[in-house]
């Protein structure tokens, strides 16, 4: 992995490893033991379709032998957008099982997040679907383009129905007979994943995690969270996401011997009749979904009884919204501050219900280390609001492939900046108050200030533009976009904006909520944008 990847310091390693943090194995081993212990059991629920453990690891094992046979091997990157499908799993434990690292994209993204992604991560392989029903969307469409701009990508795979491309079907079917690998030529210490990030300026940074850090933090979270052989856990959120991956999330419940039930949306509609007919127990959601599920619960006429833990997280969640879900969806609420980066921040099962209603709980692990700083990185006296720092046995120490940018986005020391302001309670409870970075998180949806802004900018008719949040009561934030138009142009005029947005191929969430125009951006004492005077203005 060499400079791609920054690894924690020998001390550290050291440190994790004797307080059993890590463990030195790969990540989703425990899939082959399940399978030899509790093989009959149910692991993934998708629509009728049921996969038990042992059906589920000799799929994984089998298609790990066809992608080998491929010329996939360890260390090779392989692009994944796959929605909630048992597909998913069975790509990403064969993956596990070579070293070769999937790169877990949104089923949201288009070409602009996918040509960077394959470009950005030097991916072998591009796995998609074939379609997506709701939409129409066609993945391979959009896998044309990606192997148009990204030349060294030497393989598309689709689950459905191929076209040109490779059916992964029928690359799982090759691998039959074949010799598969075990995963015992992974180093622990290498990524197992890369994630994308929610929060940097540009173009989406990858997050590398690796077997030893990300199996700790799939374990521990399970743990907190009472995950065992009867969680029976939804996935409503998409799986590609940290959340609902990892915290504890579908593999910290397959991890724990529990089953895994995949939604196709998260609507009240498609949820509810899913959660009673499985008894589902635990599922994740961000702020705006666990306000439509709660007001959708007060005439559902399915039983929702089963549900005894929801988590809710992505961006800030009210302690009115908190008392009023509690209320109306009759099961414990749990808050999660969480970043794929790492650091994850809980209420616990069984806190004081105001505690949950009100913060945002603490830091999963004892060796979580946390600072709150003020804008020259000194320690604010404790209770005062500051930017958060983290550093610990499951927080990255460098994004993959970005020398430069991690030069600023650590402290010397190695702490990770989030960029988001909180306040310490005296009892360690951590509350969120804001944000430092330049994003705009519409409902958990991170929309990059700096990655719109460019794509703005180049349409033809516009000269400058900015990317603030505004309030919204249903997503907390929107994007509101304020442009400066060039000299002698009165409106966009054609391109309109959502035509020239698609064409760019960019993430439908991404585009903006509100275009404002102005004539010129204002700027603040030391000349850079004045976002908080955009921000005011947006509002009035
Ligand atoms: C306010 N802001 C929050 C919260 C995240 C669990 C839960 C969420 C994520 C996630 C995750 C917040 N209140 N409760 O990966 O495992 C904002 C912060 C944070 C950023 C990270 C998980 N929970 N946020 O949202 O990588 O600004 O991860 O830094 O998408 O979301 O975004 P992301």
């Amino acid at each position: 992995m060499g400079r791609d990847v920054v690894r924690w310091p020998a001390e550290a390693m050291e440190r994790y490893r004797k307080a059993g943090y890590w463990q030195g194995r790969p990540l989703g081993d425990f899939l082959a033991r399940h399978a030899a212990d509790t093989g009959g059991t149910t692991a993934l629920v998708s629509g009728d379709d049921r996969l038990t453990y042992a059906e589920l690891d000799a799929r994984a094992a089998q298609l790990a032998a066809g992608l080998a046979d491929l010329g996939i091997a360890s260390g090779d990157r392989v692009v994944v957008q796959l929605p909630n499908v048992p597909d998913f799993f069975v790509l990403l434990f064969a993956c596990l099982r070579i070293g070769a690292v999937p790169v877990l994209g949104l089923p949201a993204y288009r070409r602009s997040e996918a040509v960077h992604l394959c470009g950005h991560s030097g991916a072998v392989a591009f796995v998609v679907p074939d379609t997506d029903p709701a939409s129409g969307f066609d993945y391979r469409r959009l896998a044309d383009e990606v192997r148009e701009q990204v030349p060294g990508l030497r393989h598309v795979l689709v689950a459905g129905e191929p076209g040109p491309y490779l059916s992964l079907a029928d690359v799982e079917k090759a691998g039959a007979g074949l010799d598969a690998p075990d995963g015992s030529a992974v180093d622990p210490r290498d990524p197992a994943v890369l994630l994308v990030s929610g929060g940097t300026t540009g173009l989406p940074k990858l997050i590398p995690r690796t077997h030893d850090d990300y199996a700790y933090n799939v374990r521990a979270s399970a743990e907190l969270c009472g995950v065992d052989r009867d969680t029976v856990y939804l996935a409503a959120l998409p799986v590609a996401h940290n959340f609902a991956l990892a915290c504890p999330g579908t593999l910290g419940t397959l991890y724990a011997g529990g089953t895994v039930v995949l939604s196709p949306s998260p609507d009240p509609d498609t949820v509810f009749p899913l959660v009673e007919r499985h008894r589902v127990t635990l599922t994740a959601v961000v702020p705006p979904l666990a306000a439509l599920w709660s007001q959708a619960a007060e005439w559902a006429p399915e039983d929702l009884s089963s549900l005894a833990l929801l988590q809710v997280g992505g961006a800030r969640l009210g302690p009115e919204s908190a008392r009023q879900v509690t209320a109306s969806l009759g099961c414990e609420l749990q808050q999660v501050f969480g970043m794929a980066e790492g650091l994850l921040s809980m209420t616990r099962p069984g806190d004081d219900p105001e505690r949950v209603a009100t913060t945002q709980g603490r830091p999963m692990s004892p060796d979580d280390e946390v600072r709150v700083v003020d804008a020259d990185g000194r320690d604010v006296p404790s209770g005062e609001i500051g930017e958060l720092l983290a550093r610990g046995p499951y927080t990255l120490r460098g994004y993959y492939r970005a020398e430069e940018y991690n030069r600023t986005a650590f402290t010397d020391d190695g702490f990770y900046r989030t960029g988001d302001l909180v306040r310490v309670l005296p009892g360690g409870d951590l509350v969120v108050e804001g944000r430092r970075k330049d994003l705009v998180n519409r409902g958990g949806d991170k929309v990059s200030a700096d990655e719109l802004e460019g794509h703005l900018r180049a349409h033809p008719a516009v000269l400058d533009a900015a990317v603030v949040p505004v309030p919204d009561e249903y997503l907390g934030e929107r994007t509101c976009a304020w442009i400066v138009l060039r000299e002698g142009r009165t409106e966009l005029g054609d391109p309109g904006l959502d035509a020239f947005l698609d064409e760019r191929g960019l993430a439908p969430y991404k585009k903006p909520d509100l275009v404002r125009f102005v004539d010129a951006l204002p700027v603040t004492a030391v000349g850079k944008v004045d976002k908080r005077a955009l921000a005011t203005r947006a509002t009035n």
